[in-house]
């Protein structure tokens, strides 16, 4: 209740903020892009976990304009970076589902990206399959129409919850991030390291980029080397940072 009430004023108030996770080219060690996520820093519960929150928002009708607000402070981030000479670099901003089903989400990512004069093939959005499974026809649809744009166009999490391979074949997906759980122990944890080998190749078949998430050891980095994964993000590179201290990060030229 008082997190419901409390996240309603969030934005004015200040408390929000966007902390960004490198994401790494495999063979190069070169930051390419990074990850934009969702901070709450709330004045008695400090920081809130984005699951708790992103939760309540899309219960409360909220998710609409935290997720402008975050994709806006993510293009401001953004040219400040490319001022500094990072031109190559991307963004990747998580959306919801319910965002992607209003019919105005479109218009509303053009608008922030030419107030703020981003380049829309500077942008992707990572998208869970939850809506997938849902409306595969709307799906379609509203990403096709990103797409046409040169907005990049993520799967998420892929390998968890409704996932499918499906979905691969129905939506022009630009990459694929192997969830996590996938990555955990793949140098030692056979089933792992069956699933990540193979959903390698079959979205190298299909044309997609393959990310793979929560990295944290050696051991794993080496098997998704040789297995030809294209970029990393996991705690061996860094957590989620500050824009402040990946400036830091580019700057030390990785
Ligand atoms: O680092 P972490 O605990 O922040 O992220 C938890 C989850 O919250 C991730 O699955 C991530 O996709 C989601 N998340 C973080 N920021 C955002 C955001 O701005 N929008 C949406 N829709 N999800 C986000
Ligand atoms: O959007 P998505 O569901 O992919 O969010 C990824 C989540 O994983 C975030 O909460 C992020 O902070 C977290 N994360 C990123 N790198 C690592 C890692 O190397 N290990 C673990 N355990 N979590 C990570
Ligand atoms: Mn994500
Ligand atoms: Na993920």
């Amino acid at each position: 209740q008082t997190l419901e009430r409390d996240l309603r004023h969030a934005i004015e108030r200040g408390e929000l903020s966007v902390h960004y996770q490198p994401q790494v080219n495999i063979n190069t060690g070169k930051i390419v892009g990074c990850e934009a996520f969702a901070r709450w820093s709330h004045p008695t519960y400090n920081m809130v976990s984005p699951d708790v929150f992103i939760s309540i928002a899309e219960e409360i009708g909220l998710i609409d304009e935290i997720g402008e607000w975050v994709l806006e402070r993510a293009c401001k981030d953004l040219k400040q970076w490319q001022a500094l000479g990072f031109t190559d670099l991307k963004i990747a901003v998580n959306i919801s589902a319910r965002q992607l089903s209003k019919a105005n989400f479109r218009q509303k990512a053009i608008n922030i990206l030419l107030a703020h004069d981003i380049l829309p093939k500077f942008l992707e959005f990572e998208l869970t399959e939850g809506y997938f499974i849902e409306n595969v026809f709307m799906a379609k649809h509203r990403i096709q129409a990103l797409k046409s744009l040169d907005i990049g166009i993520s799967i998420d999490d892929f390998g968890t919850g409704y996932s499918s391979l499906k979905s691969l074949e129905n939506i022009p997906f630009d990459s694929l991030k192997i969830d996590r759980s996938f990555i955990s122990n793949l140098d030692s944890n056979f089933s792992n390291s069956a699933m990540t080998s193979n959903l390698i190749k079959i979205a190298h078949s299909l044309g997609l980029k393959v990310v793979a998430e929560g990295v944290e050891t050696v051991g794993e980095l080496n098997f998704l080397k040789r297995h030809q994964c294209d970029e990393i993000q996991g705690f061996i590179f860094s957590p989620p940072l500050p824009a402040s201290e990946l400036t830091n990060l580019l700057r030390e030229g990785k």
